[in-house]
């Protein structure tokens, strides 16, 4: 009989085997093009970099290991990272950067599609060895699963030419980069394929992408030519000023529901395959805190970034009490979990994840 590892088509379906990152090693990367468009410009981490504080990387590997205890009491297996030494600089012939990131988040770097785990091509040169943190899980399933399909996409060269040069300036301002935003005027190039797995969301026959500052429109093409029984649609966020990632901005809970950023809606030119079968794209809660937590990266739209574990079924941040109390209004049963000093390492909840199996086949919600 066939021992099927890895198969996973949406982001709803019920979730039985998932990996959950660590904070090991994780490290502030030093200046570099595409990190720094996107480091906000008052935030307390330019100018640093180093390994991250043992202190934090104890809290947030304690929360991420109470995380996984959760799942598994769920009956969900949960597979960990072995981390890299990410002190080690990443050097190629191109590029060369005297460090590297971590092993949070994974859903930025593995990207599941039905029997397949994809490795993005990431567009960070810190990012560029990241894979290997999650090698050893791979090669596991490989041997384990006779259907699984490995793939990495090309690597890609990361030079300058696939920067903007004008993102570079320490000052731009949230109105100049919100009408560059509305251009799609990013800092990455067209140079050559670039994408981050988290940037690519699955409904089944359709995968919706972001095009923003991680992810450029030949990542989007080479998707395409990728997955060529999917249909993959681009997608933007225009209210976003640092967009990259779309797992804080768009969040579908189960069919025919999404929970849409209210600073970052869907243009309406861009919502008629879910009007027209009939989906609701409802604002998400406001976030329960005005600022991210100390050297995080990230937006307070964390808030949104939740793991949905079936369609009634969703683990919340458990300070995000206006998003919990949304979940419960939209039906949802609500499991709390404690993650917030662990943002700093990459993300929230869905961020910290990345599917391996959930249960259920490739369906078209959008004939
Ligand atoms: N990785 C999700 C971060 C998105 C945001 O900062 O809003």
């Amino acid at each position: 009989m066939t021992n099927t590892i890895v198969n996973s088509w949406n982001e709803w379906d019920p979730l039985r085997h998932v990996i959950v990152g660590r904070a090991d090693d994780c490290h502030i990367p030093p200046a570099e093009p595409a990190l720094d468009a996107k480091v906000p410009e008052d935030s307390d981490m330019r100018g640093q970099w180093g390994k991250r504080p043992q202190d934090t990387i104890d809290r947030a590997n304690e929360l991420l290991d109470t995380f996984a205890r959760q799942l598994e009491a769920r009956g969900i297996r949960v597979d960990r990272p072995t981390s890299i030494d990410h002190s080690k600089p990443a050097t190629t012939p191109d590029f060369h950067t005297d460090s590297q990131f971590g092993c949070m988040p994974p859903r930025d770097v593995l990207l599941t599609v039905g029997s397949e785990i994809l490795e993005a091509t990431m567009s960070y040169r810190c990012r560029w060895f990241e894979y290997l943190n999650y090698r050893p899980l791979l090669q596991k399933y490989w041997e384990e699963d006779p259907n699984f399909r490995h793939e990495a996409a090309p690597k890609p060269r990361l030079t300058d030419a696939d920067y903007h040069p004008d993102y570079l300036n320490e000052k731009i301002g949230d109105a100049q980069r919100l009408k560059w935003a509305e251009e799609k005027h990013f800092v990455t190039t067209e140079e050559e394929p670039l994408f981050d797995a988290a940037d690519v969301l699955r409904f089944g026959r359709d995968l919706v992408v972001q095009h923003g500052f991680t992810t450029n429109l030949k990542g989007i093409e080479w998707l395409r030519r990728h997955f060529p029984d999917h249909r993959v649609h681009t997608v933007n966020f225009p209210g976003d000023p640092y967009p990259i990632h779309i797992d804080a901005t768009f969040t579908p809970l189960r069919p025919g529901l999404i929970l849409n950023n209210p600073q970052r809606r869907l243009p309406a030119d861009q919502r008629a395959m879910y009007e027209k079968n009939g989906w609701e794209i409802v604002d998400a809660a406001q976030p329960a805190h005005n600022a991210p937590p100390p050297l995080c990266y990230s937006s307070t739209w964390l808030s949104m970034n939740v793991l949905v574990l079936d369609p009634k079924t969703v683990c919340v941040e458990a300070s995000e009490h206006y998003q919990m109390e949304q979940m419960d209004k939209l039906g949802m049963n609500v499991i709390p979990v404690d993650l917030r000093d662990a943002y700093a390492f990459g993300g929230g909840l869905h961020c910290c994840t990345a599917d391996v199996y959930r249960e259920g086949t490739c369906e078209d919600y959008f004939p």
